[in-house]
């Protein structure tokens, strides 16, 4: 634990505070306008939301895990697009950097990520290669002393913003699959690099994502996380597990969230002469999902406790995930049910939430590949045992 509980607790006080008055007055403004208002990002600031993974050597707040998923628990109980904000530069944008890079190329960047003077984004996925990351087609053909980008980026998370891309190359001729990969920690604004138009997406306004393209795009050696070539599928697939634990607790957040609007409205909404939250199958669409919630809150903390204490995490972080978000897409599900007709209409801002979740089952592995990860280990498991 970085913080002693007295100050843990002010912080998640501060974060509940910060989302109750200030963040969920602005979801709708959020949504129609497809913009976070500079106003919250400010305070976001100044809260040190933009740093709260990144350690306090760099200007962070140090988080462990757990106090990580406690404060992202909270951050989440409103528009997803807000933690969106600031979620890059704590989680993919800034960690490959915290796991893997040189102490010159933290010292570089770590500080102004933290400080929220720039956007951290990561750039893995291609039009070819989105589940089959390891198949990867952007080149990174040494020349000099640098090396020479060309490939195309696709839906990359807070693309339109960053100024600090992790970009992920085949810079090993010849060498296919995992081992050909790199990293690079490319700054934006420069020469070769150009970014698409922001995405139109079915839900999460006010989050962006666009391609990043790549035409002879020069950056210097270095530039190479870490100084290491052929490390960089690694390097991802471990920042990715620590994303996946992240997103289910974004999803457990939303859960507890939207369980308080439905017994809110079900304890309002009154049919038959009477609120609907007396009737029994409205109760167990409320139980159902206050259980399933609860469940991945308890995964989360307990994976992410075990990540404080070293153990790896890949298989349990993909249970989470996959766990937590297929968890929020029924529990927004039931909501919506609860709130009938009015939960279809925009203005009592459930269908909104209904659409942003659908995303948590897609990015950061699709609920398939969590599949694949967590059977892969237990098959390895299995095999070790009867070794
Ligand atoms: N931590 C550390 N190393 C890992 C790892 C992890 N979680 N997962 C894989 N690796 C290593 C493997 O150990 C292997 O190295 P060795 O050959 O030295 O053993 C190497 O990386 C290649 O791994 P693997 O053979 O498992 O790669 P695959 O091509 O089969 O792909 C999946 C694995 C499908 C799990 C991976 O491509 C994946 O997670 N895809 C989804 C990508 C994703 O989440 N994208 C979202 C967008 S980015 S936010």
């Amino acid at each position: 634990m970085a913080l002693d509980p007295g100050t843990l607790e002010m912080l998640l006080d501060g974060v509940r505070r910060f989302v109750e008055n200030e963040c969920v007055p602005l979801e709708r403004e959020i949504a129609e306008t497809d913009e976070v208002p500079e106003s919250l990002i400010a305070q976001m600031r100044e809260l040190g939301l933009f740093g709260f993974a990144i350690p306090q050597d760099y200007g962070g707040l140090g988080l462990g895990m757990e106090e990580e998923v406690l404060l992202v628990f909270e951050l989440s109980k409103t528009s997803p697009a807000i933690r969106s904000v600031v979620g890059t530069n704590n989680g993919i944008g800034a960690q490959a950097l915290v796991l893997a890079g040189t102490e010159a190329q933290k010292r570089r960047h770590l500080p102004r990520l933290a400080a929220g003077e720039i956007i951290g984004s990561f750039a893995l996925t291609e039009p070819e290669a989105g589940s089959d990351a390891a198949s990867l087609r952007t080149s990174a053909v040494q020349d000099g002393d640098g090396f020479v980008l060309n490939g195309t980026k696709r839906f990359i998370t807070n693309g339109p913003h960053a100024g600090l891309f992790t970009v992920f190359a085949r810079s090993e001729p010849g060498t296919p699959g995992a081992d050909g990969i790199s990293a690079f920690l490319v700054e934006a604004p420069r020469a070769g690099l150009t970014r698409g138009k922001p995405e139109r997406k079915m839900g999460q306004q006010g989050a962006h994502v666009c391609d990043i393209v790549f035409e002879n795009c020069r950056v210097d050696v270095s530039t190479l996380l870490g100084g290491i070539r052929g490390h960089g599928f690694r390097t991802a697939m471990q920042v990715i597990d620590r994303g996946r634990l992240h997103v289910a607790a974004v999803c457990v957040g939303i859960a507890e969230r939207l369980i308080a609007e439905g017994v809110r409205y079900a304890l309002e909404r009154k049919q038959f002469g009477r609120a609907i939250a007396e009737f029994q199958l409205v109760q167990a669409m409320l139980a159902d999902s206050r259980a399933e919630a609860l469940a991945a809150r308890s995964m989360v903390i307990e994976t992410a406790r075990r990540r404080d204490q070293g153990a790896p995490i890949a298989a349990e972080a993909a249970c989470c995930k996959m766990f937590a978000s297929e968890m929020v897409g029924r529990v927004a599900d039931r909501v919506v049910q609860i709130f009938g007709g009015a939960g279809y209409i925009a203005d009592y801002g459930i269908e909104r939430f209904y659409r942003d979740v659908r995303l948590f089952r897609l990015y950061e592995g699709t609920t398939q590949i969590q599949q694949l990860v967590i059977a892969r280990h237990m098959l390895q498991e299995g095999r070790a045992a009867s070794a």
